[in-house]
């Protein structure tokens, strides 16, 4: 069976999971994109021919042709359009966030949880990169002992101008706050935002550091600098009792010249996280046709909004944020 897909949003994301879809996916088609601006759309109908263009995101939800839908939009409009992919019973990859606030997460909970099936994936890609799935399986095997604390940090070249303080949460650190409880496998209890020193080159409180407290003990510390200028740089490290397991440095070659050593750093997450979208892509639509969903659920979605705004909180207060989930609902356990 080909899994016929259809996008949401031709913007930057829209168009790089349209040309991996297209290139580097099996048993997938692009068979419909919708974006405001026509203009968008026409560029992704040229990359993937079989793709009709639709300005109304509800029009390609409706359509009979979809097995599937992938939502690329800005994000304020993630919560509504997953709801109405769950209306119409179509299976739904969603770029983070699930929803920006926490009773939007709640609705499409409970809207799955009344299906009564996982219908709903949202794209916290990293759990598909080879590194921190490496990390985990080596956690895993216990010979490095237990996880103490993992370091992590995570560098963007330029904010955009509309970039706020509270964002480099809800936006950045979000993949952090997700990838710590996938490869710890444990929940967040307390989120503490600590502010240094800002940036001349930003007008916001740039760089955060971000400490969560996880319910194994685990301590886990994030930098995150959106305007870091020298390239995307995204690092982890855990501490174990027997040793240490760390992310390495994902270039392709050294070089050595002069009496120094140099490698290039990518500009954007596009790049560096290439091998997990693609990874991410195959498998929903394996997914789909299997009928057995991988990767960030709903609740996974819902839990990475709920941390950051309780992180947002701490931001503002400058105390620790203490998180309260809702229970955990049977599908998602
Ligand atoms: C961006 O929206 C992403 O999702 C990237 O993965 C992240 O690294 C970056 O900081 C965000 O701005």
């Amino acid at each position: 069976m080909t899994v016929k897909v259809g996008l949401i949003g031709a913007g930057v994301m829209g168009s790089d999971h349209a040309q991996i879809l297209s290139s580097a996916v099996s048993g997938v088609e692009l068979v419909a994109v919708s974006d405001p601006d026509a203009a968008r759309a026409t560029k992704i109908v040229e990359m993937c021919p079989a793709a009709r263009a639709f300005t109304d995101p509800l029009d390609l939800i409706r359509d009979s042709r979809l097995d599937a839908v992938l939502v690329a939009s800005p994000d304020e409009s993630h919560g509504a359009l997953v709801l109405a992919c769950l209306e119409a019973g179509k299976p739904v990859l969603c770029e983070k966030p699930l929803a920006t606030s926490v009773e939007g997460c709640l609705k499409i909970l409970a809207k799955e949880r009344a299906l009564g099936r996982r219908l709903v994936s949202v794209g916290y890609m990293r759990r598909f990169d080879p590194g921190y799935v490496e990390m985990k399986r080596r956690l895993q095997t216990g010979d490095m002992g237990a996880a103490l604390i993992m370091h992590c940090i995570h560098r963007n070249v330029a904010a955009s101008p509309s970039a706020t303080a509270p964002m480099l949460i809800t936006n950045s650190a979000v993949h952090e706050i997700d990838i710590a409880r996938f490869v710890l496998d444990a929940e967040i209890e307390r989120i503490t935002l600590v502010t240094p020193r800002k940036t001349a080159l930003s007008g916001i409180q740039d760089p955060q550091i971000m400490l969560l407290a996880m319910d194994n003990g685990v301590v886990v510390d994030a930098e995150i600098f959106i305007n870091a200028q020298y390239g995307y740089d995204v690092r982890a490290e855990l501490v174990c009792e027997q040793g240490t397991i760390t992310l390495t440095p994902p270039h392709d070659v050294t070089t050595t010249r002069a009496a120094s050593q140099a490698f290039a750093f990518p500009s954007d997450w596009r790049p560096r996280f290439a091998a997990a979208y693609r990874a991410e892509l195959q498998a929903w639509t394996q997914g789909i046709r299997g009928g057995v969903m991988t990767g960030a659920s709903a609740w996974d979605g819902y839990v990475a909004t709920a941390v950051a705004a309780a992180g947002v909180e701490s931001l503002a207060s400058g105390r620790p944020a203490k998180v309260t989930l809702e229970p955990r609902p049977a599908l998602y356990q």
